[in-house]
């Protein structure tokens, strides 16, 4: 590199065949170069000069700088870890929803680094460590940065089932643990940890139908003393299981009601004869089971994602019900 004079700068070893008068008149060349085998930064000097158009040159003069190491270092930062319940079904997060982190890593050393990229080291749905490899994103890019320089990276999971249903509704059931990684070479890297809730989104669904056993008086309507089974099939739409599942069955306009099916007050035997209560599982939970430990209630004991029991009651229309219409 050439420079004016006024840029000179002295190292040791600094003499000159000529006055510092004729230099002035001149200019001086710095030759600067790095060599990688080396920790110095060699500087190599020649004044020139001309004296009635004849050339004169110093000698060399020599001032290695010592230079700092290179250092390979990333540091990770979680910026943010997004769910998103819609993708899949309903606005709850469950089986196919996604969770989008969005990683900052920056180069914390003092060289340029390339093929920088987030690297998930584990990640873990309610102690259960999810073995697949990273999300699918921006994590396959080849990026390059210069020291001090930060890239954000988009990366998106997609929960299975047993990752959504385990962890509903647990706090900061979802751990996640990331790094990085260079080519080049081996890089310091301070890891970065993340716990998050998937929020719990308990839902029921019922379907009641109805059909005679006995049909007095006008065919296909009700009359006091008709028997009518009512079915109600009832169905967990959350991503939580529920507990003590039962059905309660107004009937009649009036706020005071003429009669209240309430399935959880009932204290007989299931069956299905006049005024009894039945209930059986009619759908499988999506994860988990289903499970009612205490058969002697028409309550349900747990009902899991996706699962769905049926509730009947087996019901002869009484003159007070009847009025009450
Ligand atoms: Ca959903
Ligand atoms: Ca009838
Ligand atoms: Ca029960």
């Amino acid at each position: 590199m050439c420079a004016g004079n006024d840029m000179f700068h002295s190292g040791s070893g600094g003499k000159t065949s000529k006055s510092v008068a004729a230099m002035a008149l001149s200019t001086v060349c710095v030759v600067a170069m790095a060599s990688p085998a080396s920790a110095d930064l060699i500087n190599k000097a020649v004044a020139a000069a001309l004296f009635n158009g004849v050339a004169v040159t110093s000698q060399e003069s020599t001032a290695n700088v010592p230079i700092t190491p290179a250092r390979r270092a990333l540091g990770v930062s979680v910026v943010a870890a997004d769910f998103d319940g819609g993708v899949d079904g309903g606005p709850e997060v469950g089986a196919g929803d996604t969770l989008a982190f969005t990683i900052g890593v920056t180069n914390q050393g003092n060289v340029t680094l390339s093929g920088v990229a987030p690297k998930l080291e584990a990640l873990t749905f309610a102690g259960r460590r999810q073995e697949q490899s990273n999300p699918a994103g921006e994590a396959d890019a080849t990026v390059a940065l210069a020291p001090g320089e930060t890239r954000e990276f988009r990366l998106v999971y997609t929960l299975s089932a047993e990752d959504a249903y385990s962890a509903a509704g647990v706090e900061n059931a979802v751990a996640s643990v990331w790094s990085a990684s260079a080519s080049g070479g081996p890089v310091e890297i301070a890891q970065a940890e993340r716990t998050d809730t998937i929020a719990a989104a308990p839902a029921l669904e019922i379907s009641k139908s109805y059909a005679f056993a006995e049909d007095n008086g006008t065919q296909g309507s009700a009359d006091a003393g008709d028997i009518i089974v009512y079915s109600y099939i009832v169905r967990n739409v959350g991503n939580v299981a529920l507990s003590d599942v039962h059905v309660v069955d107004r009937h009649g306009s009036d706020e005071a009601h003429a009669l209240t099916l309430d399935s959880s007050a009932y204290a007989g035997a299931l069956g299905n004869g006049e005024g009894q209560w039945d209930m059986s599982e009619t759908t499988p939970a999506k994860f988990g089971a289903n499970e009612d430990a205490n058969g002697g209630d028409a309550v349900f004991g747990k009902l899991g994602v996706g699962g769905a029991v049926t509730f009947i009651y087996t019901h002869r229309v009484t003159q007070e019900e009847f009025d009450a219409q």
